[in-house]
């Protein structure tokens, strides 16, 4: 029923890695009394970071959800991870989501990534609530993190809480409308409390109190007209345009606890309850129809056709593939039939599943706003719309950020590249930033990503869930080698001893064509010095040794050919023998025309904060980088240049530590150039040295 669907909460945590999402998590699911013991990430017992790959790092990895009641409403908790390197899981999950508390620390403030996590909510209009975590550390300042969530954030962030002390002495929250306190024992149990607020506490209370009504009186002309005039509003008038006021982002309410010691979290909970969105308030959802390409509108009604997207994929070699789907509209039952409005296939599924961090039970229906599971699709990925076959919608993909790391990996027993490949695969469903490609220059697979971290986890979950094992190195540059001048050489294949012979005799012309060009072949032949049937064999022997220069054994590029005199024999000639005279040609023209080597220089587009912007041009001087112009974008500089590929192989890892994280980038082939003379002399002996080990 609708009504039921008003009291749903659905609402993913984010901030940077370490804030304490996860620790809130816990906390609010055993305050719930979801869980029996309070999930602690730094013992391993979370629900949520459950993963090898995360109680090894104690750090999220991959998303988690978590349903549970809290005072009979239902609640849905996504946790995220806040490291950069899994932000496309971060991103892809808040989609679940209607809302999100946002965690600052009460010691650390906000970081970089919960500037960008933020941004996502903006993104998906989604309301927040604030949370400084940590009160009970040692140095926690709530005054100092709540003036830093307010100079990144702006003035509408508002404490609707106060803290009871902090660090050691930390015991509690007052909420500030209400004029009363929480007060915790000194145990984790959650258990409080509630007494009036302290009357050192009332000034600063008023304080927060006045800043409160002023930006809740801003939610409508009547509440603002009544606080011009008398300065004040009552608390029903208060309460009732609060709710108002969190949703259209006039204020965004800051609470304050710790979730490790489990102080402040029922609060949180009510503050959830009352001003966070239901499905209802965030209304319909916009996709588009199949038929016609037309906007359409998914209204968060159980009555309504079924849709969903697919927010998370967990894939498993032997229970088979997970997909995690957050419902908009209608009511899912089990074994049923959901279509994939992407793909355009029907998809069958038996148990319909609640999820409890790592675990999941069997539920009977869901709708909108719940986050479920359903296993074995056969189709369906990340991102996917599912829907009812007679109403299909369309929901929009979001933006995945580009991967930015790239490694060459290599089986560590020959003969698993098959099944690196197929592992890989089926790890790419469940991560989206996650590429394969095979490098046909330097026969390597390329598995590319966010970072280090990433590709690390991700070999992990290789080894745990397949049981492949790889070797991991910087990827080889593909290089290429052409001329700059010209020459006319020929080249004779001669073998005339006992037998049938072999002869074929060619002179060419080689001569240096624009980057981009390719190779190019005439044909200048005349009197039939050269038969007619041979001359496309000489062409054939320059296209065949082209592949591997001369030089360091990369393809050769950008060149013509003319093909202007020869010889041949009436008895011994033959187009095998003409292909080699070609081949041969060729080498040693290429030799003779001033060969050079080319290397790939990528377009890069860096955004740095305006401090690090002396350091990362100076640093892409060092990289042989050419700026090619600079942008000021707020308090950011956009770095457009061109770098030699093989100077920024470690860049990603590279722009982190020297932004402590604040700068961004993205890059892609722009063209070939050609590389410095001592740089040329290197690479060609180190491709002798390499050829050489081949031989033995
Ligand atoms: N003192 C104190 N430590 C906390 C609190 N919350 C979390 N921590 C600690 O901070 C560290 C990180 O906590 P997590 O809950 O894993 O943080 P997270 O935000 O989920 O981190 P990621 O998943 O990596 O983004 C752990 O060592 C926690 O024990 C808190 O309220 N007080
Ligand atoms: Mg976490």
């Amino acid at each position: 029923m609708k009504e039921d669907v008003a009291r749903v909460r659905t609402f993913a945590i984010i901030s940077h890695g370490g804030a304490g999402k996860t620790s809130v998590a816990e906390a609010m699911i055993f305050g719930a009394g979801a869980t029996t013991r309070l999930g602690k990430v730094d013992e391993s017992s979370s629900v949520l970071d459950f993963e090898p790959e995360e109680i090894k790092r104690k750090a999220t990895i991959s998303s988690s959800v978590y349903s549970f009641t809290w005072k009979k409403q239902p609640f849905t908790l996504i946790d995220t991870p806040g490291d950069f390197n899994f932000i496309a899981e971060t991103k892809t999950s808040m989609q679940g989501g209607d809302s999100v508390v946002v965690l600052a620390d009460a010691v650390d403030g906000v970081r970089v990534q919960t500037e960008k996590v933020w941004e996502f909510a903006n993104e998906f209009k989604q309301p927040k609530i604030v949370f400084i975590n940590k009160m009970d550390r040692e140095r926690a300042d709530f005054a100092k993190t709540v003036q830093a969530v307010q100079n990144v954030f702006g003035n509408n962030c508002v404490p609707l809480q106060i803290p009871l002390g902090a660090a050691e002495s930390f015991k509690g929250v007052v909420d500030i409308l209400a004029g009363k306190a929480y007060v915790y024992g000194g145990d984790d149990s959650g258990k409080f409390e509630i007494k009036d607020m302290p009357e050192d506490l009332s000034s600063l209370a008023d304080q927060y109190k006045e800043a409160i009504v002023e930006h809740v009186a801003e939610t409508n002309d009547e509440l603002l007209e009544k606080y011009l005039e008398t300065g004040e509003l009552s608390p029903e008038e208060i309460k009732a345009a609060l709710r108002d006021a969190v949703m259209s982002a006039k204020l965004i309410p800051i609470a304050c606890g710790s979730g490790m010691v489990n102080r402040g979290i029922q609060p949180l909970l009510d503050l959830i309850a009352e001003c966070m969105p239901s499905p209802l308030d965030r209304g319909g959802v916009e996709g588009r129809t199949l038929k016609g390409d037309s906007q359409a509108l998914r209204e968060p009604d159980p009555d309504a056709p079924f849709s969903s997207i697919v927010i998370k994929t967990v894939s498993d070699p032997y229970a088979g593939r997970l997909s995690v789907l957050r419902i908009f509209s209608g009511t899912l039952t089990p074994d049923s039939t959901v279509f994939n409005a992407n793909k355009a296939v029907k998809e069958r599924f038996g148990q319909l599943l609640r999820i409890k961090g790592k675990n999941q039970e069997p539920i009977e229906s869901a709708g909108p706003g719940d986050i479920v599971a359903v296993a074995k699709l056969k189709e369906t990925v990340t991102q996917d719309t599912l829907c009812s076959e007679k109403e299909p919608i369309v929901f929009p993909a979001i933006e995945i950020p580009p991967a930015i790391y790239s490694l060459a990996v290599e089986p560590k027993s020959k003969g698993d590249e098959e099944k690196i490949f197929s592992s890989l695969s089926r790890l790419m469903e469940e991560d989206l930033t996650l590429k394969l490609q095979r490098n046909d220059e330097t026969r390597e697979m390329i598995l590319s990503g966010m970072g280090e971290i990433h590709i690390e986890a991700v070999v992990e979950k290789l080894r745990r869930k397949f049981g492949v094992e790889v070797n991991l190195k910087l990827p080889k540059v593909s290089y290429k080698e052409t001329i700059k001048g010209k020459a006319r050489v020929q080249g004779k294949y001669k073998k005339q001893s006992g037998g049938r012979g072999q002869y074929g005799d060619c002179w060419i012309e080689i001569e240096a064509l624009p980057r981009g060009e390719g190779f190019q072949f005439y044909d200048k032949i005349v009197g039939g010095v050269i038969p007619r049937q041979y001359i496309p064999a000489v062409e054939k022997g320059i296209v065949e040794a082209l592949n591997e220069g001369p030089l360091a054994g990369h393809p050769v590029v950008d060149f013509k050919v003319d093909l202007v005199d020869g010889s041949f024999h009436t008895v011994d000639s033959s187009e095998m023998a003409f292909k080699i005279a070609g081949s041969m040609a060729f080498k040693k023209g290429v030799m003779e025309a001033k060969p050079t080597l080319l290397e790939p220089v990528m377009e890069m587009e860096i955004t740095v904060p305006d401090d690090a912007m002396g350091d990362i041009i100076g640093d892409l001087n060092s990289r042989r980088g050419r700026v090619l112009g600079m942008e000021t974008k707020g308090n950011k500089q956009i770095v457009k240049a061109n770098t030699p590929l093989s100077e920024v192989l470690k860049y990603a890892p590279d722009l982190r530590s020297m932004t402590a994280g604040r700068g961004m980038f993205t890059m892609k082939f722009s063209h070939y150039e050609e590389v410095p003379g001592p740089l040329q002399e290197k690479i060609i002996e180190l491709a002798k040295k390499d050829r050489e080990k081949e031989e033995k």
